[in-house]
């Protein structure tokens, strides 16, 4: 017969690990928000609607993607650029909720930067197969601004990498209510996610969302 597990077994509490130098990984930062940032993206998403992007050599990505906030980031055969208007409807990206600004700032806070004022939420939106390759975040004009990632259900596999394409990496699972803040070194430092594998989570099921806040200008 197998242990009674009970619930305060099961349970942890937000705890922080060091990736690298300037990348703090708070698990399940955003746990209790998961619920309220689902219905938000879902809200976000009537108006501005998730999307799959084209790079500026003519690929696909496998990321739909859409933004909230003052701007938002777009990529087509152009180039990646921010830009206030959604280019799909012509108008200005949903405007950024109050309780995701919050939950940046807070996150923000923890490492010690106080008055993150994100004008910019990137929203993933991964499926079964979707990845992103090893990618710098460069078209930021202020570098010393932290970057803020919230992960919501299925986990994915994470690299954090150097400042070049070939230095060494370190690997993580980013699971659900994952926050990790990008600073100081790693702010600039190559990262990229593993193929999301099938699976069903209990608050997006077969999906994965990933926010990242951003100061873009
Ligand atoms: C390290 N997103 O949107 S989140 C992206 O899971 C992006 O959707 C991935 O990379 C995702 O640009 C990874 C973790 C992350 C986000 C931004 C970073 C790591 C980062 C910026 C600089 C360094
Ligand atoms: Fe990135």
């Amino acid at each position: 017969m197998g242990k009674v597990r009970i619930s305060h077994e099961n349970w942890s509490a937000p705890a922080i690990e060091y990736l690298a130098e300037g990348a703090t990984l708070i698990r399940r930062f955003a746990e209790p928000d998961a619920n309220s940032i689902i219905a938000e993206i879902r809200t976000i998403a009537l108006k501005s609607r998730f999307r799959t992007m084209k790079t500026p050599s003519g690929k696909s990505m496998s990321v739909e993607m859409t933004n909230c906030g003052k701007y938002g980031w777009v990529s087509d055969h152009f180039g990646y650029r921010y830009t206030e208007t959604d280019p799909l409807t012509g108008v200005a990206w949903p405007r950024m909720p109050e309780s995701f600004i919050d939950l940046a700032q807070r996150a923000a806070t923890l490492i010690g930067h106080s008055s993150y004022q994100p004008d910019v939420c990137l929203i993933n939106h991964y499926q079964h197969g979707a990845a992103m390759g090893l990618h710098r975040d460069s078209d930021e004009r202020d570098f010393s601004q932290p970057i803020v990632s919230v992960s919501i259900g299925l986990p994915i596999s994470f690299r954090l990498g150097g400042l070049t394409r070939a230095g060494r990496t370190v690997g993580t699972q980013l699971r659900h209510g994952d926050v990790l803040v990008l600073h100081g070194v790693s702010r600039r430092a190559f990262h990229g996610v593993g193929k999301l594998r099938n699976g069903v989570h209990p608050v997006t099921g077969s999906a994965r969302y990933n926010l990242t806040f951003r100061v873009s200008q």
